[in-house]
């Protein structure tokens, strides 16, 4: 936890290497309900994708710290952007099917946060027999992990809100072989072979 602050604080000289990320939301009917939402930071940039033939909008209501509208758009395939660089509550809708297509922006603050991108990871021991250690560059946000055995078959899957940068993982109940263990981290995919005995 200490190490965790003190990269917070550290990081605040390097604002400025944040980059910007496209999220991609399907516009269709049924596009509610919270299929809708996203969280993103600052600068970030939404692309709609109209998934039907009928004509849409993408609308902020009023309480949108952003305003924007794509206006009446046709037709599968069809794409609408925005980039969010105000931070706060942004509700939408289609102006046409408010009800049944809609959705909440939610735009959180860069300031302070070092972004942490997955450089690859090591491990050890390998071969292993009871724990994986998973070695990483930075501490990591939302990091998913994952083992496949030889034959490609999911044989764990963990998703954790964030990731020190020595993790472990309990692999004594799986059989002897060999297996990927793929770390996923803000779009950044890293995998290693090992062997278990
Ligand atoms: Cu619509």
């Amino acid at each position: 936890m200490k190490t965790k602050l003190l990269l917070i604080i550290f990081s605040v000289a390097s604002l400025n290497v944040f980059s910007q990320v496209t999220y991609d939301l399907d516009w269709t009917f049924g596009i509610s309900g919270g299929a809708g939402d996203l969280t993103i930071n600052q600068g970030d940039t939404v692309r709609w994708t109209w998934r039907d033939s009928s004509s849409h909008t993408v609308t902020s209501l009023a309480g949108s710290v952003e305003t924007f509208d794509s206006g009446s758009i046709t037709g599968n395939g069809m794409t609408y952007s925005y980039t969010f660089n105000t931070v706060g509550t942004n509700p939408y809708e289609c102006s046409f099917h408010p009800v049944s297509m809609n959705g909440v922006i939610t735009v959180q603050s860069t300031a302070g946060v070092e972004e942490f991108k997955l450089q690859g990871f090591s491990i050890s021991p390998n071969p292993v027999l009871n724990e994986l250690s998973l070695n990483f560059e930075t501490y990591l946000d939302q990091t998913t992990i994952q083992i496949y055995n030889i034959l490609g078959k999911q044989v764990h899957a963990t998703t954790v809100s964030s990731i020190d940068k020595l993790s472990s993982i309990d692999v004594s109940h799986l059989a002897k072989g060999v297996y990927l263990v793929t770390v996923i981290s803000e779009q950044v995919t890293h995998t290693r072979r090992f062997i278990k005995n």
